[in-house]
């Protein structure tokens, strides 16, 4: 992800400025999560995904090595794998090597707002797993356009992972896989990894720590969003002064994260004064964390039904084979998807 805002707003400031005085105008003060995912952060976001606390990156790599290799005769059909989101492609790799090595060859189609990760997923597969066609698509998933290519008696595996689906509310979600659904016809698949709500083996304290890690690599990838708007914007952010929070919220089954401003102070932004007290916070990321039910009635209302849900041994993190439904099945509500990211 990168900063979808370029264009000057219809008042005279940078749409960018824009939009972050209207987040922090809100009663609860928020900024979109996009904004996390400049050169700086996305390095951090980089390092969160092999912290020892940060569970999701490994545990869903170890779930599509255990079952990438049943996958190729499972699915039946020769597969053209498309991925939303692609970034840099690392766990895709494991799966194509078992198409490739079932079919000869494989076309793989990743998408992603990211050209420079395109290119370095291109790169990095040319390299480990020969066999595989590459066809990139950059394009943001959520509000631009895309297309999927299918060769001739080829099934389409769509590929969602990382637990990306979990940084929208439900109604995004929901358009994000319907979106999904309209390329795909009955026959095709999904898989779709994500991140389990606490239960049983899995404790409160295991997603906190994993958004709140003892090196500090999550407070600094959530500050870096203060001190990019300090560069990008001229705010006059003071990054000490605020601090990083993650919380459980069972009610809507998501950590969130905020940064708690640890003194009333005025932040000057576009000519405006944003004032905090003592302990406001600004909401920067939701990450939801799902129940077998949610994922079954997310999947359901947007046209695809359970396969296999696989997830480790601890079941902390599901990937979820998918098969599309019949269409009638699906809400008809569509949801529209203005370019707000998740909030
Ligand atoms: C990108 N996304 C799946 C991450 C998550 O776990 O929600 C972003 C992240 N935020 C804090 N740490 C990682």
């Amino acid at each position: 992800m990168s900063s979808q805002i370029e264009a000057v707003s219809e008042t005279g400031l940078d749409a960018l400025t824009a939009v972050v005085l209207e987040g922090l105008s809100r009663p609860q003060k928020a900024l979109p999560a996009w904004l996390f995912y400049d050169e700086r952060g996305s390095q951090f976001f980089e390092q969160i995904t092999s912290l020892p606390e940060y569970y999701l990156t490994r545990t869903e790599r170890s779930i599509l090595a255990r079952h990438a290799p049943a996958l190729p005769a499972h699915l039946g059909a020769k597969v053209t794998v498309a991925e939303l989101g692609a970034g840099s492609a690392a766990k895709t790799g494991l799966l194509l090597k078992e198409f490739v090595a079932h079919q000869g060859s494989t076309l793989y189609q990743p998408i992603d707002i990211s050209p420079t990760a395109l290119e370095e997923a291109a790169t990095s597969l040319a390299d480990k797993v020969p066999g595989v066609d590459v066809e990139s698509q950059v394009a943001n998933y959520i509000t631009d356009p895309y297309t999927l290519r299918r060769p001739q008696d080829h099934a389409i595996l769509a590929l969602y992972i990382g637990s990306s689906i979990g940084n929208f509310p439900p109604d995004e979600a929901r358009a994000i896989l319907s979106t999904l659904r309209g390329h795909l016809e009955l026959g095709d698949s999904l898989l779709l990894g994500v991140d389990l709500a606490p239960g049983r083996r899995k404790s409160i304290d295991i997603l906190l720590a994993a958004y709140d890690d003892a090196a500090g690599v999550t407070a600094a990838f959530n500050k870096n969003m203060l001190m990019r708007l300090n560069r990008e914007t001229g705010a006059n952010f003071d990054t000490d002064a605020f601090a990083h929070r993650a919380q459980w919220n069972a009610e809507a089954s998501r950590i969130e994260m905020h940064l708690e401003s640890l003194q009333a102070q005025t932040v000057q932004i576009g000519g405006e004064s944003i004032s905090f007290v003592r302990g406001e916070t600004i909401h920067t990321e939701n990450s939801h964390k799902f129940r077998e039910n949610d994922i079954l009635s997310l999947l359901r209302s947007s046209g695809f039904e359970i396969d296999q849900m696989m997830h480790d041994d601890d079941e902390r993190f599901a990937v979820v084979l998918a098969n599309t439904a019949q269409l009638e099945n699906v809400d008809s509500a569509q949801v529209s998807l203005s370019s707000r990211h998740s909030e």
